[in-house]
């Protein structure tokens, strides 16, 4: 397989970029409001608007300043991997860049450094040979609408996680080339998207030195097959297998080696959970001590059916989901219809890497009728197991209880 596609996909991208300017320059507007087709999430917050924005299908709208969109959940049934015109949105500050010019852009690396680098697109690529990795990106409050006691915050459904295969360079090629300091302790990664007003903090977000220089995190500039579209990071997106899409940013331009820990807000105040083994608090409660937001916690879904289902009983039924872990794999899957106290093995689906989402499925015959709940739990290759109850955190954040579907069998 060719990974490298080469400069000309760059020119190709500035061409379509000045002929559609002014489809780029849409970025921030939504091209139509769908409000006739609105859909549902189960949860008592009201529905959730369709919108469509530049190379994206109608997504669900949560907020259009900066624009976050959600995945429609039926987009998960399609297949292993994320459509890019489906994948999920997300910003945190107002001022996002409408038009990105591939022959100018520049990634400045700085700070403890032998040498600082300013690096065309066309040198980042000629730095190291392309690797490719296929990796879920999952916003640390996906499913934040589902936590009770409710939490502050945008009301997330399941929608805001995605699974691509990504091309690019390692990180470490490039700081190799720039030559860490021996004291560095902490790569802080910033984006072209600014704060409107100049005291809100900017979105930066910081990896330890180890784990920057791991070999695991990547420079992308591919997104299944192709240049990652403008609102989810074109040209370049910093992907960390494993980790919570806050620190996968996007339009990166400017990384900086630390001889200390970063403390701006995005890593000292915001993207935090309870510093113990659950990551949780009693509901309600504070924790004394927080860390940074780090690995994926073992999930499971059935993408096969929605809430409200009916089906026929005594017909065959083919469920279908998908599971996922921070990075281990996926080592089993199992479902139940006894409210969890018996369980059978789902079939897995191919293996496509430790940090993709992972297929399985199982066929069932419902008997009875009346009110079926089809649970669904994954145990990830490291031993830990999705719990039969929700824990819970002021943030909302890694949501990872046993889900259920309840469905009538009709
Ligand atoms: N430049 C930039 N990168 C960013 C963010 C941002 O606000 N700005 N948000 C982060 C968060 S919290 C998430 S969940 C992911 C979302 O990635 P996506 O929009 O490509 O789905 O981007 C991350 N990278
Ligand atoms: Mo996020």
């Amino acid at each position: 397989m060719k990974f490298d596609e080469g400069h000309a996909a760059f020119r190709r991208r500035k061409f379509l970029q000045q002929a559609g300017l002014a489809a780029t320059a849409l970025a921030v507007a939504p091209l139509r409001s769908m409000a006739a087709a609105s859909a549902n999430i189960p949860v008592d917050n009201g529905e959730r608007e369709l919108i469509a924005y530049p190379q994206k299908r109608p997504l669900m709208r949560i907020t259009t300043r900066p624009p976050h969109l959600e995945t429609p959940f039926s987009v998960f049934n399609e297949g292993p991997f994320t459509a890019n015109d489906a994948f999920f949105v997300r910003y945190h500050l107002a001022n996002i860049p409408t038009a990105i010019d591939a022959d100018t852009y520049r990634l400045k690396i700085s700070g403890r450094v032998t040498r600082e680098l300013s690096l065309s697109l066309a040198e980042l690529k000629a730095l190291a040979p392309a690797v490719e990795v296929i990796a879920v990106n999952q916003c640390s409050g996906n499913s934040r609408a589902f936590s009770t006691p409710r939490v502050f915050g945008a009301q997330l459904g399941n929608g805001s996680m995605g699974n691509a295969r990504w091309v690019g360079v390692p990180l470490r090629a490039v700081l190799d080339h720039a030559g860490v300091l021996a004291d560095a302790k902490q790569v802080s990664f910033k984006g072209l998207d600014e704060p409107v007003l100049p005291t809100t903090p900017a979105f930066v977000k910081a990896l330890d030195i180890d784990h920057a220089l791991s070999g695991e995190p990547i420079i992308a500039w591919a997104m299944n097959g192709t240049d990652i579209p403008f609102l989810n990071g074109y040209p370049i997106k910093l992907i960390v297998p494993g980790y919570f899409g806050t620190y996968w940013i996007k339009h990166l331009n400017q990384i900086e080696v630390l001889d200390h820990v970063y403390d701006g807000f995005f890593m000292a105040k915001a993207y935090r959970v309870p510093d113990n083994d659950c990551a949780c608090v009693p509901a309600g409660t504070t924790p004394a001590k927080t860390r940074p937001i780090a690995r994926l916690k073992v999930r499971s879904f059935i993408t096969s059916l929605e809430d409200g289902s009916v089906v026929r009983a005594g017909r065959r039924l083919e469920l279908k989901g998908i599971a996922f872990d921070g990075g281990s794999g996926i080592k089993a899957v199992d479902i139940s219809d006894d409210g969890g106290q018996t369980w059978k093995s789902a079939v897995l689906g191919q293996d496509l890497g430790k940090y993709s989402f992972r297929e399985w499925r199982i066929g069932m015959t419902p008997a009875r009728k009346g009110e079926l709940k089809l649970m669904v739990r994954a145990t990830a290759q490291s031993g830990e197991i999705q719990p039969l109850e929700a824990s819970w955190n002021p943030a909302g954040y890694a949501r990872n209880v046993i889900e259920t579907t309840k469905i009538t069998v009709a």
